[in-house]
């Protein structure tokens, strides 16, 4: 049967490993963007074209072209950043991205409203920080993530020194990076391969994130390849492989879907890698490079079958799946606060509402997360819930860190609730292309009015999970919350109930396309049902799926 690739594929193919005429769009002065090819290559290098879509119209009237700039995403396994990083990027932010930081669900960092003649200078920048953002986006194995909170601090240094090992064994070898953004000089006579990915890389993005039960708060289930680590007696003894998860959707198209990740079984320690390798390249030889809406490693699984995949990653990597091990998790939230490691070591987790750090009339974060890197001993770790730790304060240090914390107004950012707390959002508008309806912005309105919906049927404590996405790309993993926004058009969303409480089930659609006073009064009425027909303690993600999604199932 002939098939016809998809114009993404011809434009890896000829691109040079993913050098395309970036050098030359990036040198035409003429326009504030780039050639359409090298907007594919760009994300390969971490990096984004976008424009403000809040002056689209008004520029389209005054016929100019739309006001691009460009996004920049960091590579941070774990999330893991170091006080003097940090501050590297506080100074970056404020010279070069409008003064905003944004952490993603990703455990990265992201800048917004970078100008093409500054985008060589800000990634030579960050380059400085000893940070990259290769592969940080593009049809590669993305940032790794590893559960941020390390109560238990032992194991977590094994874990995140695993995640960091696969990151770099999962790199591109392309030198196009350097060649480009560091001025490294190609050598000559010297034929370039790419021995993991070949010279199309994969069919489509690739995710990975590593976690340690009982906490979920990498949503594991949501990855293309997840490892569970499992600890015995205090060591990190192997882990449980999981494949195939992913939520992208497409509104409107059946043949899209959100998965929870399958499970492959369990590996010892120390194999990991050659399982990973295995299964990336799996997908390299057998995704679909036709239809991108089908061609994540979910729809290989599910086209292929899950027992022939666990045949072909054994046989590749040589590697013997054992009987996954049993695990639980118990939560999927960030302890907010102070917790205390093994080590005796202090943790301090803040609240960063979806991420966003900047000075804002509300709040100046970014000068505040300033004066704790200018003290700070330990490090930083971004969680994939949008929020920051402040890792590793020793009993010495933790009287001046707690001083800054309350001073600076970041304690009064936990004093919300906990539905507050744990809530969500993607970017969306004005930067992300792809958004329909808000996000980031509504955030805190919606999730203050959720809240008092719950106070209103007395069970104000409530932790429930509750995240928005603009659109059905699900980058704020809302098919894995009890209750979800997903935006279809401006100010109208499909609302998503009955995941559960630890991101293992997935919700499903209870209403289409309705607008804020529809959800309210459709969320007023579920949490007066909940309230009363309830098992004792079911959590409303349970009952959402128990009964009313029962009601209303085809
Ligand atoms: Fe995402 C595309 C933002 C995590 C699924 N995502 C985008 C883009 C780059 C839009 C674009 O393609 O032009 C967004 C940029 C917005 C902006 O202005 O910054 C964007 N995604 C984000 C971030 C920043 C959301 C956030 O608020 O934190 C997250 C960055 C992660 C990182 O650091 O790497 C982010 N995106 C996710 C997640 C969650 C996760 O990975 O844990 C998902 C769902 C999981 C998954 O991949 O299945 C996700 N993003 C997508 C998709 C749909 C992929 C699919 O399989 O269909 C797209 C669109 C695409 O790839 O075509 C997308
Ligand atoms: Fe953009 Fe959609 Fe992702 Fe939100 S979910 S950041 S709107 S692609």
């Amino acid at each position: 049967m002939m098939t016809t690739l998809s114009p993404v594929e011809t434009i890896k193919a000829n691109s040079r490993f993913l050098r395309g005429t970036l050098v030359e769009s990036l040198a035409d002065a003429h326009t504030g963007g780039l050639r359409e090819p090298d907007q594919t290559l760009l994300k390969f290098h971490g990096s984004y074209q976008q424009d403000d879509r809040d002056l689209r119209e008004e520029r389209a009237e005054a016929k100019l072209e739309p006001a691009h700039s460009f996004m920049i995403r960091t590579r941070t396994p774990g999330g893991v950043v170091t006080p003097a990083q940090w501050l590297a990027f506080d100074a970056i932010a404020r010279r070069y991205g409008g003064g905003s930081l944004r952490l993603t669900t990703r455990q990265a960092i992201q800048l917004h409203g970078v100008i093409k003649r500054e985008l060589k200078s800000t990634l030579q920048a960050i380059n400085q920080t000893l940070i990259d953002t290769i592969a940080a986006c593009g049809d590669v194995n993305r940032n790794v993530l590893v559960s941020a909170n390390p109560v238990d601090s032992d194991a977590h240094r094994i874990v995140y020194a695993d995640a960091v090992a696969l990151s770099e064994a999962l790199l591109p070898a392309t030198r196009a990076y350097h060649e480009i953004w560091l001025d490294e000089q190609p050598v000559a006579g010297t034929p370039e391969v790419e021995p993991l990915y070949g010279p199309t890389y994969l069919p489509r993005k690739f995710k990975t994130a590593f976690v340690l039960p009982p906490q979920n708060d990498v949503d594991i289930h949501a990855h293309d390849l997840g490892f569970v680590a499992i600890v015995v007696d205090g060591v990190v003894a192997g882990y449980n492989v999981l494949v195939g998860g992913g939520l992208g959707t497409t509104h409107g198209d059946a043949r899209t879907y959100a998965r929870a990740a399958s499970v492959l079984g369990y590996v010892p320690r120390g194999q990991e890698i050659e399982v990973a390798k295995a299964v990336l390249t799996t997908q390299r030889d057998h995704g679909s490079r036709e239809d991108r809406r089908l061609s994540r490693l979910k729809y290989t699984i599910d086209r292929l079958g899950l027992d022939w995949f666990r045949g072909e990653v054994e046989q590749r990597s040589g590697v013997k799946f054992a009987p996954a091990k049993a695990v639980r998790f118990t939560s999927r939230g960030d302890r907010f606060g102070w917790t205390r490691g093994v080590d005796g070591n202090w943790h301090l987790t803040l609240r960063l509402v979806a991420g966003r750090i900047a000075d804002r009339s509300e709040a100046s974060l970014l000068s505040a997360l300033r004066q704790l890197a200018q003290v700070h001993q330990g490090d930083f770790r971004i969680t994939a819930n949008q929020n920051l730790v402040v890792a590793g304060i020793s009993p010495e240090a933790r009287p001046e860190i707690e001083r800054i914390f309350i001073e600076t107004g970041l304690a009064a950012l936990l004093e919300r609730s906990p539905v507050e707390l744990n809530a969500l959002a993607c970017v969306a508008l004005p930067t992300c292309p792809l958004a329909m309806a808000e996000a980031e912005r509504y955030l805190p309105r919606f999730s203050a009015q959720v809240q008092s919906l719950l106070a209103r049927h007395g069970v104000p404590e409530e932790v429930l999970s509750l995240r928005i996405s603009g659109c059905p790309n699900g980058c704020s993993r809302p098919f894995l919350a009890e209750v979800a926004l997903v935006g279809k058009a401006p100010g109208r969303y499909n609302l998503h109930l009955g995941g559960d409480a630890f991101g293992v089930r997935l919700n499903r659609l209870y209403r289409e396309n309705i607008d804020e006073a529809e959800i309210l009064a459709v969320l007023d009425r579920s949490f007066g049902r909940w309230r009363l027909e309830r098992g004792s303690a079911e959590a409303f993600g349970d009952y959402a799926d128990r009964v009313l999604l029962a009601e209303v199932a085809p």
